[in-house]
Formats: C-alpha cells, structure tokens, sequence
C-alpha cells in the first residue's frame, strides 16, 4: 500500500510547503494499530488525520489508542487510570479517587494566555491575559516536543452540547492521562459517531494535553513548565504539565473559550452558566432558569435547590430559536463540583449520590480505609487522624495538623477538592438533559460573592440593564483558582476568566442576543447575594434560603408578585417573602430581617460603580449602553439618598 496523503503539512514554523507523505507516514503511524487506524479512516476527516499525525509525532509517546463510542473502548479507558495507577478504586463500587500535584489544586489563570498577533494585541484591553502568538507557539512546542515518552496516549472524540442537535460542536481530544479521558467520559457526551457526521469538516475543536512527566506518585513533576495557550486561529488548545481538571480537560473551560470566540462570530453565546428548572412549591409549574457565579459562590448548589430540576452546572449554549425563543443547552453531561459542604442538609442530592455505589471519581480529598473525607461533610462524621490526601504526593502519609513550609496548618481535605459524576446519576436530573432542541430560557441570575453592598435579591429593569447587572458583577475570591482568597474582584458574567474577546465586543454580544427575540420572550435578569453579613459578620441568610430568592424570581417571570422599585431594580414586597419562608421551610420570616437585609445601601453601591468604572477605563469599543446604565444608577441612587435624607434606605420608605 502506497497511497498519497495531501493532508500532513509542516508546521508553522516552516510555512507553505505541502509535503507528500506515505500513509503509512500519517497518523504518526508506528503508534497506532490496525484497528485503531481503520477508526480513524472511518471518520473520513483529513484535518482530524493531520492532527493526530503532527501531534503524535511532535509529543512522541510510546504508545496510542483510540477509542470510539463503544462500551467496550471506554470501559477500557475507565480501567486504565486504574491500571495506571491515576485512580484508585475505593470500598464503594464504582468509586476512585484521584490525586493532583500539591501544586495544582486549581486553575492556573497566570500561565493560561491567548496566543494573539503581537499587532492585534491592544485591541484584548488590559483584563485577558494574551502571549504573542509565535512566542507563545514555540514556547508551548518546545515544551511538548517528547512529552510524552514512554506514555500510552489516548485518542478520543465527544460532542459539546446533544448530539444531532443545531447546538452541537465536536472536539477531539488527545492526551496522555487516562484520568483526563475518564473524566471527560462522565463529563461530556460521546462524540465519535457525531465526528463521522462532520462529513470531512475542518468546524471542530481540538486539545492536546499532556501531563508531563510523573513522580513515582503519579503527580506531574515539572509545575513550573505548566502551561495552558489558547489559539482561536487554529480552534485548538496546547495544555502541558498538570492534571487538575479545570487545568487539563480539554472540554471543559478550553472549549469554553474557544466557543465564546465561535460564539461571538455566530451571534449566540457561550456562558458560565448552569441550567436548572425552578419549581413553584405546590409543583404546578416549572421554569428554566440560567445562573452565572463566579467559581465557589453557590452556583452549583443553586442549580441543586432541594425541590428544583437540574440539567447543568457549569456551562451553557444558548441560541435563539426560529420562533425567536432563547434556547439553551448544557454543553456537559456530568459535574466535576466542589465537593466542601456537600452534606446532607446542605446539599442533600449530591450527598445521595456520593455516598451511593455509581460512578463517582473523587479528587484531593482524604482518603483513610478507602473512604473518602471532605471538609463541611457533616457534623457527625469523625474526620480520621490518618490517611492520605492531596498534599501525600509531596509530603507523605497524611496526619491531622500537618503543616506546610512556612508553618501554615493544611486542611485534611483541599478546599477546592472536586467529585465528578454523571448528572443522570442524581435523582433530580432534568428530563431535557439531552433535549437537542434546548429549553426556554425565561431567567438569567448573576451571583457573587459581596459581604456587604447587594441585597438578597433584585430583578434588573429590562434586558440592557441586565446585562449591566452581569457586567458589574463582583466577587470575593475562593480557593477554586490559585492565589490569595477573600478580595474583591470584578467577574463580569462571572465568565472573565474564560472571555478571549475583546470585552466591549462581549457585552455588546449579550445586548444583541434578544434582537430576534419578542419583548414579552426576553428573558429576566436577576441579580442574587447568598452572603451579605450583618455588622457582626454573620451572614443573614441560611445556605438553603436560596430556594426563596428561586421562587420570588420564578413567580416574578409569571406576574405572580408585585415588586418594589427600588434605584438598583426590583426587590420583593415582605409579604410575599414571608409566604414563601412559611410555604417553603415553615419559617417566619421576620421584619427587621428583612429590612437589614433589602436596605439599599447608597454609598457602598455608589462605591462599587467607582471601581467598576475604573475597571473598564481602558477596554475599547465599550458599549454606549454600559455607561448609559452605569449613569442612570448613580443618579437614581443620589437621587433617592436625598429624597429619603439617609445613605441605608429601608425597603419601606420605598413602598
Ligand atoms: C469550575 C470552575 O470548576 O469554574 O467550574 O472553576
Ligand atoms: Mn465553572
């Protein structure tokens, strides 16, 4: 056999030239065998064949294998972390844990960049970190030139969003950690089948992840070469040296940014948002609604409200349909969630399915006698003195109050510690989890983290308010990216990390999204705070009061309730909150509660849109809208701090 392959040019680094090679040169042929070569021809796509070649050959690996959509092929993959020694089985069926270096316990926002054309540069403003793309290139290809020696790689195909659906974008995924293909099985839905039907189209995404080379305890080694490029050009991703999932996953937050450029060019939009179906308490209605929160601020036990249906947790799609309804999907079929205070009164359904034999990969908890333990699991569970943990890798056998270097106390379990599952596992699971056609969106709720400025909860004026209400959104850093916790910073659509736009251009997506929509089908935007703190730094609100701040909203989408208009929007009238405390936790809710609560406070929102302002100073092409609204609040609120002679107004003068 000598056919000719057309499809394997150079690299970038030598330009133009098409060489000619054998097939058996393709596919960096002395790695894959018969059968896993004949599934690649049956996809019948060249560039997929181009990848896989340049990719093997550049990272070098001892051995590949790819898989398909089979049972058989992915059970294998499932056994291979266990066999690699990536994950290790525990007492109840189904489970592992797997453990990341004690120096990538998070997402790596430092050494993640968007490789940009050194001249286009200025345009990405001051907030995206960008590298020059031919740098960026060599520096990233320098690094995986033979990373992957002596590794059996895996080669695997999935589908972000339902399959056969107008929503779907296929992605081809290589690495060389089963833990990452395992992952991405419970995580994503499987794409091979969907490949074939690209019909030869170049329109996927791809991701080469390696991570590196290994301790004896199966950690990368070399943290400091750990690097994350991102190439809208070529709608791909280079991830190298780590292994936590946020870090590592090709489809999760790397596909994340890519679409967010598609997205952008296509007119629909890519979000870090869950999806989840609002239940009123009698049952009688449900309602989709759409949450974005900054990592770690509730936005997963949002989309899990007891009473309430889950389809997602993370990431969302979401287009406008031929009727001009806004549609949305979850581009994920799994979760990987922070596993801290997942407990039975906290966050009852996950804590069903952690504790229930299914497949669940545990991550950088402790583990003693092959349990799992976690922080905030509950009060009546002993936390063992002994074990292993995420910082074993490094310092050894587990035992309580360790200490780190500088003689810091490290925690048995890390605060951003993860489970992943599949969501069909959760007895609260959508029945459009796969829908290819979306559901409704009649909702969308930005949360963040502010101890002491918003309000439980407030409804935005309309649509273009709205997306202000997104754009300002702030937040309180935790432990789910690297760095200090507990600063304040600005998480517009609490997708910041993840725009690889130009800002001015990505709101100006969102002022556009409802174009093609009815007024009367735009949906709703709310703006939510589960952790304003009273003068004493307790939190006024219970962990599952946010099922209220739910209900108001979903009944506000029906004219349920009457609002009071307030300078920052809507808020709810006490009577109808203490309706829903009583329907819903048989709870009186008491007046000055909710008056130290629904207080608008003048001086700290005045003060919040000081630094917003300061924030977008230098990003061009701001829309006009933005500093319409930004104008508009300010002079509501001065407006009222005079009329009512106070800068902390009541909800009740406003009545
Ligand atoms: C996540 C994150 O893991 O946003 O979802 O960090
Ligand atoms: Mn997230």
């Amino acid at each position: 056999m000598y056919l000719i392959c057309f499809f394997c040019v150079l690299n970038e680094f030598t330009t133009n030239k098409v060489i000619m090679m054998t097939s058996e040169e393709c596919y960096g042929y002395e790695y894959l065998d018969e059968k896993d070569k004949e599934k690649i021809d049956a996809l019948n796509n060249p560039k997929a064949v181009k990848v896989i070649d340049r990719f093997l050959k550049i990272c070098k690996p001892a051995k590949v294998v790819v898989i398909d959509d089979t049972q058989e092929d992915i059970n294998y993959v499932r056994q291979l972390s266990i066999d690699l020694g990536e994950e290790i089985k525990l007492e109840m069926p189904g489970h592992t844990i797997h453990y990341d270096s004690y120096f990538d316990q998070a997402r790596d926002k430092g050494n993640t960049r968007l490789l940009v054309p050194v001249t286009e540069k200025e345009k990405y403003g001051t907030h995206i970190n960008t590298i020059d793309r031919d740098e960026g290139l060599k520096e990233i290809l320098d690094i995986m030139d033979g990373c992957m020696k002596g590794k059996l790689v895996v080669i695997r195909f999935f589908c972000l969003g339902p399959t056969n659906s107008r929503f779907s974008i296929s992605a081809l995924q290589i690495t060389d950690s089963a833990y990452v293909a395992h992952s991405e099985d419970i995580l994503y839905r499987k794409g091979y089948e969907q490949f074939k039907r690209l019909e030869g189209s170049e329109d996927f995404f791809y991701f080469v992840h390696s991570a590196g080379e290994l301790t004896e305890k199966n950690v990368t080694k070399n943290i400091e070469k750990r690097r994350i490029y991102i190439d809208l050009e070529e709608n791909r991703v280079f991830t190298v040296n780590n292994q936590y999932a946020g870090n590592s996953l090709g489809l999760k937050k790397l596909a994340l940014r890519l679409a967010i450029n598609k997205a952008l060019k296509e007119n629909w939009l890519a979000e870090h948002m869950f999806i989840s179906a609002v239940y009123t308490l009698d049952k009688s209605r449900k309602t989709y609604f759409l949450g974005a929160f900054p990592s770690a601020c509730g936005k997963t036990s949002t989309a899990m409200v007891p009473g309430n249906a889950i389809i997602g947790d993370d990431i969302v799609y979401m287009r406008v349909d031929k009727e001009g309804i806004p549609k949305a999907v979850n581009i994920e079929s799994g979760i990987f969630g922070i596993i801290k205070d997942v407990n039975p009164k906290d966050d009852p359904e996950i804590y069903k399915a952690l504790t229930s034999p299914c497949e669940t990969i545990f991550s950088n908890v402790q583990i003693t006698d092959e349990k799992p333990y976690w922080l905030g699991m509950g009060d009546d569970i002993e936390i063992p003195e002994i074990g292993i943990n995420w910082t074993s890798s490094y310092l050894g056998e587990w035992k309580t109050g360790k200490k780190d270097e500088k003689g810091n106390e490290l925690s048995f379990s890390h605060p951003n510690a993860r489970y992943t599952l599949r969501i069909e596992e959760l007895e609260n699971a959508d029945e459009a989890l796969h829908d290819p056609d979306g559901v409704k969106v009649s909702a969308i709720v930005y949360g963040g983290r502010d101890s002491n400025t918003s309000v439980p909860v407030y409804q935005s004026f309309n649509w273009s308010n709205g997306v202000f209400v997104g754009a300002a959104l702030e937040s309180e850093t935790t432990s789910a990216t690297l760095g200090q916790a507990g600063v304040r910073k600005h998480q517009p659509m609490a997708n910041l990390d993840f725009i690889v736009v130009p800002l001015g251009q990505y709101f100006q997506s969102h002022l556009n999204f409802v174009k093609e929509v009815k007024e009367e089908n735009h949906p709703l935007i709310f703006s939510t705070n589960y952790f304003l703190k009273d003068e004493n730094g307790k939190y006024y609100d219970e962990i599952l009061d946010k099922k209220i701040w739910l209900l108001w909203a979903e009944g506000r989408v029906h004219g349920d309730y009457d609002a009071i208009k307030t300078p920052i929007g809507y808020i709810p009238k006490y009577e109808d909150l203490v309706d829903l405390f009583k329907g819903a936790f048989d709870i009186d809710y008491e007046k000055s509660r909710y008056e130290a609560e629904f207080s608008i406070r003048v001086g700290k929102f005045l003060d919040k849109f000081d630094r917003i302002e300061k924030f977008y100073a230098n990003e061009k092409d701001m829309p006009e809208e933005f500093f319409f609204e930004l104008e508009e609040q300010r002079k509501k609120l001065l407006e009222a701090k005079e009329k009512y002679g106070t800068d902390t107004i009541s909800p009740f003068l406003f009545s």
